[in-house]
This record gives C-alpha cells, structure tokens and sequence, in this order.
C-alpha cells in the first residue's frame, strides 16, 4: 500500500455516538491499507485516568486492537493522560510530544500542535502546571467522581476563557512552528489542535516547507495521508 496515515482531534465521547461511530468505520475501512496509523491527540474528548470504566474506551481499545497495523499515539490537550494501561489495551504506541518520522523519503515532524500555540500564555501557564508529573499522581489517585467533577469544571474554565480569546491568539505563533521544524531540521510538519484544516506553504532553512493541519471530527472525518508523492488533507463522510 505504501502510505501511512494521520488523524486526530476526534474527541470520542459518549455524547457523540456519530463520531465514534464514523471511526469505527474508519478503522474497518480504511485503516487497515495503510503501512501506520498515527493519531496525534485529543482522541477523546477528555481522559480523567486508564481506570476509567468508559464502556466507549472498552470499544474503542477493542476496535483499535483489531487493526492490522501499527498504531501510535501522541498525546493531546484532553487526553494527556492516557498511559500505559490504555495502550496495552488498545496495541497502541505511546510516543513523546515530538516525533520525526522518515517515511518514503520524507523527513516529517508530528506532535499535537498545542505547544506551537505560543501566543496563549493562559494556555502554556495551564499546561505546565498539568503537566507536572506529581500532580498528576496526585490527580490519579482521587476517587473517579471527584476526577471527573475536576475534569468538568475544567473543561467549563477552558470554554469560558476561549469566550475572550482571539482568534489570532488560538492558532500557532510562526516563529514557534520555524522554531520546532529547524530544531529538527524538518520540511514537513503535520499536527491537530487547532481545528483548522489545511496545508500552509512555508519557508524553513531558506527552502519551500508544509504544514499540514488536521481537521477535527466534528460531522465529518479528517486524515492526512502521507506516500512518496508528498502529503494530502482529506476529508470523508461519516
Ligand atoms: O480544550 P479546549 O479546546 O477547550 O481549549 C484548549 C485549552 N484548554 C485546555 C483545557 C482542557 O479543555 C481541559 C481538559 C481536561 C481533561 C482532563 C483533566 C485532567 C486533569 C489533570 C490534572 C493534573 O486544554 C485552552 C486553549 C485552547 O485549547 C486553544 O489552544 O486556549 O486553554 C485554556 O482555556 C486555558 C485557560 O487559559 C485557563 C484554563 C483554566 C482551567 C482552570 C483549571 C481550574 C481547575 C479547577 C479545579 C477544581
Ligand atoms: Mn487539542
């Protein structure tokens, strides 16, 4: 087959049975011809610990199980805390919050695209302090109710303050994606977050670069294939 794939922002939740149902499909129908699956991020619309008894993540492991092909997995903003437990379950590969990839000939970057968001100092305030691993134990070990009121509380926080964010403030700084891409001496850079869809030419290292945005999964899918002609953004139907 010779092409790998790239998804992400799915934001599986019980609430969407359209979407679940959409992936599912996804990964009878189109996932198993390819060479790798690569989700980069926020696969669940919010993950309070693998000790979770989510009858949806049961499915969802089960299903990803199933596939015939490697699958990795990049954290994202709602599901960073996702661990080993759930990728046993589910035959997935963890990998760090960077990844180069060297595929057909390609040298290609892949993360989840909320560190390149630079100009959200909220956002980056936010993240360090979740990200730090004792609060995070500390977090694990309270009881699932009180994980998941914490959980919503926060996700009501994060809508309330993007009410006055701009929309120029949400996206990703350039200086922040030139950064990251001449750091790891990359053309080509594919991530999610920002829920905004397309290949941005650019200049990297003074030579024709591409950014590559995945789409979210809101009432259709969006995937990134990627195969020695280069990259393509697509979008199917449910
Ligand atoms: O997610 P989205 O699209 O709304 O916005 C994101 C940024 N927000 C977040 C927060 C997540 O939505 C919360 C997810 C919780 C999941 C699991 C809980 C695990 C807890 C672990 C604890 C160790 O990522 C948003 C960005 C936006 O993307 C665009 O990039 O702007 O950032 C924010 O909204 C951050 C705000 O600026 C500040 C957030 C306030 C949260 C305060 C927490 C209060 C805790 C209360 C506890 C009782
Ligand atoms: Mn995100």
């Amino acid at each position: 087959m010779s092409r790998t794939l790239f998804i992400a922002d799915l934001h599986l939740c019980h609430e969407e049975p359209a979407i679940t149902a959409g992936f599912l499909r996804f990964l009878q129908r189109e996932a198993p011809h390819c060479d790798a699956l690569y989700i980069l991020g926020d696969l669940f619309e919010a993950w309070i610990g693998d000790d979770d008894p989510n009858p949806l993540h049961q499915q969802v492991a089960a299903a990803l199980h199933a596939l015939p092909v490697p699958v990795f997995f990049i954290h994202g903003n709602r599901d960073f805390l996702l661990g080993h437990d759930f990728a046993r379950a589910s035959g997935m590969t963890l990998l760090p919050e960077e990844q180069v990839l060297d595929l057909y000939g390609h040298r290609v970057l892949i993360m989840h695209g909320d560190t390149l968001c630079t100009d959200d100092q909220g956002y980056q305030r936010f993240r360090a302090k979740v990200h730090q691993r004792w609060l995070q134990k500390l977090f694990l070990s309270l009881p699932l109710f009180i994980r998941k009121r914490i959980a919503a509380q926060m996700r009501a926080d994060s809508k309330q303050a993007n009410q006055h964010k701009s929309v120029s403030i949400m996206d990703v700084n350039q200086d922040a994606v030139a950064a990251a891409m001449t750091r790891q001496q990359v053309l080509l850079l594919i991530h999610g977050h920002t829920h905004r869809p397309a290949v941005h030419p650019l200049m990297v290292m003074n030579q024709p670069a591409q950014r590559a945005v995945l789409g979210a999964w809101h009432t259709q899918g969006s995937m990134i294939q990627l195969d020695a002609s280069g990259l393509q953004l697509i979008d199917f139907a449910f």
